[in-house]
């Protein structure tokens, strides 16, 4: 099998989903990082869109977390990490689904927006998401403390770095996870044991300071 490599940038939770995904299943792979602010002229060889996460495996190249993801489960295909039955596989494609298209949607504009009106607009919105994925993710898919009955799966990596990084959205917003949602912070803190989370965790920290750029207004961003 040719080695794995993989084109990321810390910051970013999109390839955060990929390490993860490498790490849970025990393949060996090379990291580059790739500077966004000033991506080298190579990079569009190996990543069309000028994204992160992008994969190369002799000569295959993927791109598209959540694409890349399922390349991986299938070209390494243990441990498992999406569901055997089809109508269960397509339950944990929608999810991934759910956390791209709505959750970090919402979360990605919250910490960006700097006027009141939209940011109580996007605060329930919030609310809104996390109470869905409590009520009809985590209570209908399985026992816990992991996402799917089967275990780890590919939504649980898909959810876990937008996690590690709501630090910015209770910094910045002084946003918390509702009460109610029981099943989604023991998911929070099962997942922040795993040794594949625990090899590449970054601290609170981190993220704050990197996220002021976008989530302060501007003038003090600047300061
Ligand atoms: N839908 C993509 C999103 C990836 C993405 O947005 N990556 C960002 C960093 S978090 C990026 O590479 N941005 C560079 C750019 O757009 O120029 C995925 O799931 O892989």
């Amino acid at each position: 099998m040719a080695q794995v490599e993989i084109f990321s940038a810390e910051v970013c939770p999109y390839a955060h989903r990929t390490r993860l995904a490498l790490l849970e299943k025990g393949v060996d792979f090379t990291l580059t990082e790739i500077d966004l602010k000033n991506k080298p002229s190579w990079f569009k060889d190996v990543s069309p869109y000028g994204k992160v996460p992008s994969v190369r495996v002799g000569k295959d190249i993927v791109y598209e977390s959540a694409i890349v993801n399922e390349y991986i489960d299938e070209v390494f295909p243990n441990p498992p990490m999406m569901p055997k039955d089809p109508a269960r596989r397509a339950l944990a494609r929608v999810w991934i689904d759910f956390c791209n298209t709505r959750l970090n949607v919402t979360t990605h504009g919250y910490l960006r927006a700097q006027d009141t009106e939209t940011q109580v607009k996007l605060r329930a919105e919030l609310d809104a998401h996390l109470r869905f994925m409590e009520t009809e993710g985590f209570a209908k898919m399985g026992p816990g403390p992991y996402w799917m009955a089967e275990g780890v799966t590919l939504v649980d990596v898909a959810y876990y770095p937008s996690f590690e990084r709501f630090c910015n959205i209770e910094h910045y917003r002084g946003y918390r996870i509702p009460d109610d949602c029981v099943r989604l912070k023991a998911w929070i803190a099962a997942m922040r044991e795993r040794p594949s989370v625990k090899s590449i965790a970054n601290s609170a920290d981190f993220y704050i300071k990197r996220a002021a750029a976008y989530a302060l207004p501007q003038k003090a961003a600047a300061e």
